[in-house]
C-alpha cells in the first residue's frame, strides 16, 4: 500500500484524474482518495515509482508518504 500526498488535487475532479493516472499503470489496483487530506491510498504490486511518475504525468506534483 502506497500513501502520496498529492497537494493540487482540491476537488472530486483532480481525484479522478489521478485515479485515471493510477489505474493506466494498474487496472485493478485499488485506489482511495482523501480530496479533504491531499491525499491518495494505492494497493498494488506495482512499483510506487510508476504511480508517481504518472500522477506527476497528470499534472500532480506528489511525495510519497508511506509504503
Ligand atoms: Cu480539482
Amino acid at each position: 500500500m502506497y500513501r502520496f500526498d498529492v497537494p493540487g488535487m482540491k476537488c472530486g475532479g483532480c481525484a479522478k484524474k489521478v485515479e485515471q493516472a493510477v489505474k493506466s499503470k494498474d487496472a485493478s489496483a485499488e485506489f482511495s482518495a482523501d480530496v479533504e487530506n491531499r491525499r491518495v491510498t494505492v494497493t498494488s504490486s506495482v512499483s510506487q515509482a510508476e504511480f508517481a511518475a504518472a500522477i506527476q504525468e497528470a499534472g500532480y506534483a506528489n511525495q510519497l508518504v508511506a509504503a
